[in-house]
C-alpha cells in the first residue's frame, strides 16, 4: 500500500522553501570573489554588463505572468513589478538604474544597452527562465520568482561592502540595488502567499521546490558562464582562430 504523504504544513512548506538557500547564487564563486573584493575593474563591468539582459528581460517575464493570469487581483499587484523595472512618471525604473550602475563601473550606455558583453550562456539561463513563465501555469511562474526570498541579503552584502571594496564605483551606482532592497522584500510577501495558497497536496509541494530549484539552476548558470569568461579568460570560442 503507497502510502499517500501528507502535504507538509504551511509554515513547514515555507521552511523547504528558505531551505533552497543553499543554492542561492550567492554562494557562486563570482560572487563570493566579489564579496570579497577579488574582482578586478573588467570582471566588474562583466557581470554588470551580463546583468543587464537579465535586467530588461524580468518584465518580459512578468508581462507573461499577466497575460497567462486571469485574476484581476493578482494582476492589480503583480502590474507593480513591471512599472518598477519599466519605469513610470516620476520613477526612471529599475533598468534605467541598471544602466547608472553600468556607468558607475565605468561602461558607457551604448555598450551596455547594445548587449554586445551578453554572453551565449547568460542568454540561454535568462530565455528559459522567460520561456519557462511564457508557457507555465501562472502560480508557478509567479513561485519561481521566490529565489528573490534570499535577495535582500545579497544587495545589502554590495550595499554595504562594494564602497570599500571598489572604491572607484561611483555613487550614482548604487540606486538600484537600494531600491531592491524594499522592492524584493513587498514582491515575495505577494509571491510567497500565492505559493503557500496554490500548492496543496504534497506532489504538488514536491513541485514547487523542483521549480524554485530550476530558477535557482538560471542564477547559477549565469555567474558559471561569466566566470569561464571573465575569471577564465576562455568565453566561447576563445581558442578559436578566425
Ligand atoms: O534585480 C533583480 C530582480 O529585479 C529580480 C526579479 C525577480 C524575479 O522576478 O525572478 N528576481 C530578481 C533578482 C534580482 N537581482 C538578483 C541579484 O542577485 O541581484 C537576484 C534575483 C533573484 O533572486 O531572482
Amino acid at each position: 500500500m503507497s502510502s499517500i504523504e501528507q502535504p507538509w504544513t504551511r509554515d513547514e512548506f515555507e521552511a523547504r522553501l528558505r531551505g533552497m538557500e543553499k543554492y542561492y547564487h550567492i554562494h557562486h564563486p563570482y560572487h563570493t570573489m566579489m564579496n570579497k573584493g577579488e574582482l578586478d575593474k573588467k570582471q566588474l563591468q562583466g557581470w554588470v554588463a551580463n546583468r543587464f539582459y537579465y535586467q530588461i528581460m524580468i518584465p518580459i517575464k512578468d508581462a507573461n505572468i499577466l497575460a497567462n493570469c486571469p485574476d484581476r487581483e493578482t494582476r492589480a499587484t503583480w502590474i507593480q513589478r513591471i512599472l518598477d523595472h519599466d519605469g513610470h512618471p516620476g520613477d526612471p525604473g529599475g533598468i534605467e538604474a541598471w544602466i547608472q550602475l553600468g556607468m558607475a563601473v565605468g561602461l558607457d550606455r551604448e555598450e551596455i544597452t547594445s548587449l554586445e558583453h551578453v554572453l551565449p550562456g547568460v542568454k540561454f539561463a535568462v530565455d528559459a527562465y522567460v520561456n519557462f513563465a511564457r508557457r507555465s501555469d501562472w502560480h508557478e511562474a509567479a513561485s519561481s520568482s521566490l529565489t528573490e526570498l534570499f535577495a535582500p541579503k545579497i544587495h545589502q552584502q554590495r550595499l554595504e561592502n562594494w564602497p570599500e571594496l571598489y572604491p572607484w564605483v561611483e555613487q550614482e551606482g548604487y540606486t538600484y540595488f537600494r531600491k531592491r532592497l524594499s522592492e524584493a522584500r513587498r514582491d515575495v510577501e505577494h509571491g510567497l502567499q500565492i505559493t503557500l495558497d496554490w500548492y496543496k497536496t504534497r506532489e504538488q509541494q514536491e513541485k514547487m521546490l523542483s521549480i524554485l530549484k530550476f530558477k535557482l539552476d538560471v542564477l547559477w548558470s549565469m555567474a558559471d558562464a561569466m566566470y569561464m569568461a571573465y575569471i577564465h579568460n576562455m568565453p566561447p570560442y576563445y581558442n578559436i582562430n578566425d
